[in-house]
C-alpha cells in the first residue's frame, strides 16, 4: 500500500465551529496501546523514516478467511471516551507516554453540493489522521484545533476514522520535555464533522478598532470557488448594517462607525448578536465590544483604569482528574474564580478548552491566554520556533472575537539567556502583527541582590505589560514573615502584573505557620505577600499560583503531594483552603478602592 501523509493539517481553520452545521463524533472510540510503534513499522520492519512508506493500522483490517493472520483488531479492542485524555480512563495509562491508536465508526450520508471538514479541537501531542484508510495528514501541538477537508474521502454510509496519537515528550517540542503538569495524552477535545456550502464564510473578525470606542473593524474571509461576493454584516440590536465586497482572494476588510453601543464590561458583559451573510452562506456569533489599552503604567478597559484581580488556572478538572470534557467542567472552574471575587484569569500554560473564553465572555471575566513556551525550550531550533509561532497564531485565530481575552502571553519563565531573546522577540512580533488590539505579555523572571528584586529582562521592551513570577516565602526569601525586607525595581514604565506567587498546602492539614504544607503556612505566605506586593511599582494586577491543586509527576512527596502540585487555593476535593479567604479579602478591598477612585 502506498500512502502519503501531508506534513501538516490545512492551515487556518473554521471560525466559530459550534455555530456551524456539525455532526458531533464524540463517544466511545476503540483504542490500541502501541508502545513499540508496531502499527507504524509493521511486525518486523524498521520504523519508516519516510511518511510515504507508512501503512499499518490505518487499514483497520478485518479477517477475510480463518487462515488469515492479522495481529490487531480495533473492533475487539476496548473503548474510551472522546473527548477525554487517556490517562484518566484506564489505570494502566495513568503515566503512559507513547502511541495509542484510535478507531471510530460512524454512519453518514453526505449531501450533494456540500463540502465536509473533519475537525479536531485538540489532540495531545502528535496526530496522524486517516478517514476510510485515506491518509489526511499530521498535526503537532497538543492544544489547538486543526481540520482536514474530507469531501472526497467520505463514503455514503459507513465511515471510519483511524488516528494515531503520540504524547512522547521531546526536547524540540512546544512544550519541551520538562514541564510541571500532567502529560495528558489523547483526543482531549471534541471531534466534529462540519458541513459547509461550496463557498462558505471560513473566518471573520469583528471587534472595536484599537483604542477606538466608535469604530467596529474587522474582516470576512470566504473559502471556495465563488470568492467575489457581497457580504452583509448585521447587528440588529445596535441598528448596524453594512455591506462589503470580498476581493478575488475572498477577503473583505471593513470599518464601520458606531454611535451608541453598550460596551462589554465586567459589570455588564453585554454581547450583541452578529449576523454575517454571504450569497451562499451565513453564520452568527455573540460578540462583546470593548477596548483594552496599556497607557503609560495603566491598564484601561473602555478607557477606565482597572486592577486585575486574577488567579492562575490549569485546564484540569480535579474531580476526574483529567482534562475538562464539557461546558459543565469549564463552568465549575470559572465559577470558583468568581467566588474568589476575581475579574481576571490566567489560563496557564497552554491554550485551554475554547469553551472557557465563551463562558468568560458571558460571565464578565477577563482572560490571559498563553502558549506552552515554557522553561527550557530548544531556543536555537528553527522548527521549534515555527511550531511556537504556529501555536500563538492558532490561539489568536481561535479566540480573536472574544471580548474576555485581553492578554496574549508568549511564554513562561524562559531563562534570561541570549539564545532565548531572539526566539521570544520573534514570538512577540508574531503576536503583535496578528492582533494589535490586545496586550502582549509573558511571565518573566527577576533577579535579587541586596534585598532588591529587579525586573530588567530585555524582552520587556517588546511587551505591552511586563509580568513576573516570584515565590518569596516558598522557594526563596526565608520564612513567610521574613519577606517584607524585599523591595522591587522594575526597569520599565509599563503596567506590571505579578503572574505567579504562591505556596503549597495539603487541604485540611493544619499546623503552625512555620510548618511546610500546612494550610497555615500557605495562609501566612498569602498574608505577607499581600503586603510585599504593595511595594511593586505600577502594579496593575496579580494572578497567584493557582486556583486548584493539579496533577504533576514532578511532585513526589508522599506525605503531602503524591503527584499533586498543592499550591491550589482549592484542594483536589473542592475544599477551600485558608489562603483562599486571605486573597478574597484582598480582592474585596481592591474592588472597593477602585470603585471609589473611579467615581
Ligand atoms: C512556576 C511555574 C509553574 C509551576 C510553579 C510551581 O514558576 O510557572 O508552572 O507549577 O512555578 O508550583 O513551582
Amino acid at each position: 500500500m502506498h500512502c502519503i501523509f501531508h506534513t501538516n493539517a490545512q492551515s487556518g481553520f473554521i471560525q466559530n465551529i459550534y455555530a456551524r452545521n456539525i455532526l458531533n463524533l464524540d463517544g466511545r472510540w476503540h483504542y490500541i496501546i502501541d508502545p513499540f510503534e508496531t502499527g507504524f513499522r509493521g511486525f518486523q520492519g524498521a520504523k519508516a523514516d519516510d511518511d510515504s512508506k507508512l501503512s499499518g493500522f490505518f487499514e483497520n483490517k478485518q479477517q477475510q478467511s480463518k487462515s488469515e493472520l492479522i495481529e490487531y483488531n480495533f473492533e475487539k479492542s476496548p473503548t474510551m471516551n472522546v473527548p477525554g485524555d487517556w490517562n484518566s480512563q484506564d489505570k494502566e495509562l495513568l503515566y503512559y507516554e507513547g502511541t495509542i491508536w484510535y478507531e471510530h465508526d460512524f454512519n453518514f450520508h453526505p449531501q450533494p453540493n456540500k463540502r465536509y471538514f473533519l475537525r479536531f479541537n485538540a489532540v495531545n501531542y502528535e496526530a496522524y489522521v486517516s478517514l476510510n484508510d485515506k491518509k489526511l495528514g499530521v498535526h503537532a501541538g497538543g492544544f489547538t484545533p486543526f481540520e482536514f477537508e474530507v469531501t472526497n474521502q467520505l463514503n455514503d454510509g459507513n465511515n471510519f476514522i483511524v488516528i494515531k496519537v503520540n504524547n512522547t515528550r521531546k526536547k524540540e517540542n512546544v512544550p519541551t520535555d520538562n514541564f510541571d503538569w500532567w502529560n495528558y495524552g489523547g483526543v482531549i477535545r471534541d471531534v466534529l464533522l462540519v458541513e459547509e456550502p461550496q463557498t462558505f464564510i471560513k473566518d471573520y473578525k469583528i471587534q472595536l478598532a484599537k483604542n477606538d470606542l466608535k469604530t467596529i473593524t474587522g474582516f470576512v474571509q470566504l473559502d471556495g470557488a465563488n470568492l467575489s461576493q457581497q457580504i452583509k454584516i448585521n447587528i440588529p440590536e445596535a441598528a448596524l448594517q453594512t455591506t462589503v465586497h470580498t476581493d478575488t482572494s475572498g477577503k473583505a476588510n471593513f470599518n464601520v462607525p458606531v454611535n451608541t453601543l453598550k460596551y462589554w464590561s465586567l459589570e455588564n458583559p453585554k454581547r450583541y448578536h452578529v449576523l454575517i451573510t454571504s450569497n451562499t452562506d451565513s453564520v452568527n456569533d455573540d460578540i462583546g465590544f470593548r477596548t483594552i489599552e496599556a497607557k503609560g503604567t495603566d491598564i484601561l478597559l473602555n478607557g477606565k483604569s482597572i486592577f486585575l484581580r486574577g488567579i492562575c488556572l490549569h485546564d484540569e478538572n480535579p474531580f476526574i482528574p483529567g482534562r475538562p470534557r464539557n461546558t459543565g467542567d469549564c463552568k465549575m472552574l470559572l465559577s470558583w474564580a468568581k467566588e474568589l471575587n476575581c475579574n481576571f484569569i490566567r489560563l496557564a500554560h497552554y491554550p485551554h478548552n475554547e469553551e472557557e473564553s465563551r463562558l468568560a465572555d458571558s460571565m464578565g471575566l477577563l482572560l490571559w491566554e498563553e502558549v506552552p513556551v515554557y522553561w527550557t525550550i530548544d531556543w536555537t531550533n528553527d522548527s521549534t520556533l515555527r511550531n511556537a509561532q504556529h501555536q500563538i497564531t492558532d490561539l489568536i485565530q481561535r479566540d480573536k472575537n472574544r471580548a474576555s481575552v485581553i492578554v496574549w502571553s508568549i511564554g513562561n519563565e524562559a531563562p534570561n539567556i541570549p539564545e532565548r531573546e531572539k526566539f521570544m522577540e520573534a514570538m512577540a512580533d508574531t503576536a503583535h502583527a496578528l492582533d494589535n488590539s490586545r496586550l502582549i505579555s509573558a511571565a518573566l523572571l527577576t533577579f535579587t541582590k541586596n534585598n532588591t528584586i529587579t525586573l530588567d529582562d530585555a524582552l520587556g521592551k517588546k511587551l505591552d505589560v511586563v509580568s513576573f513570577n516570584e515565590y518569596y516565602g516558598w522557594y526563596t526569601g526565608g520564612m513567610p514573615w521574613e519577606i517584607n525586607k524585599f523591595n522591587f525595581k522594575v526597569d520599565y514604565d509599563k503596567p506590571v502584573i505579578i503572574s505567579e506567587m504562591g505556596a503549597g498546602a495539603l487541604g485540611d492539614f493544619h499546623a503552625d505557620s512555620a510548618t511546610r504544607f500546612s494550610e497555615e503556612y500557605q495562609e501566612s505566605v498569602y498574608k505577607n505577600q499581600m503586603q510585599l506586593i504593595s511595594k511593586v511599582p505600577n502594579l496593575k494586577g496579580i494572578t497567584p499560583w493557582i486556583l486548584v491543586d493539579f496533577r504533576s509527576p514532578k511532585r513526589m512527596n508522599p506525605d503531602y503531594q503524591n503527584d499533586w502540585n498543592r499550591k491550589g487555593l482549592i484542594s483536589e476535593t473542592g475544599q477551600k483552603k485558608k489562603a483562599f479567604y486571605v486573597l478574597k479579602d484582598f480582592y474585596d478591598n481592591k474592588e472597593k478602592e477602585y470603585n471609589s477612585n473611579n467615581h
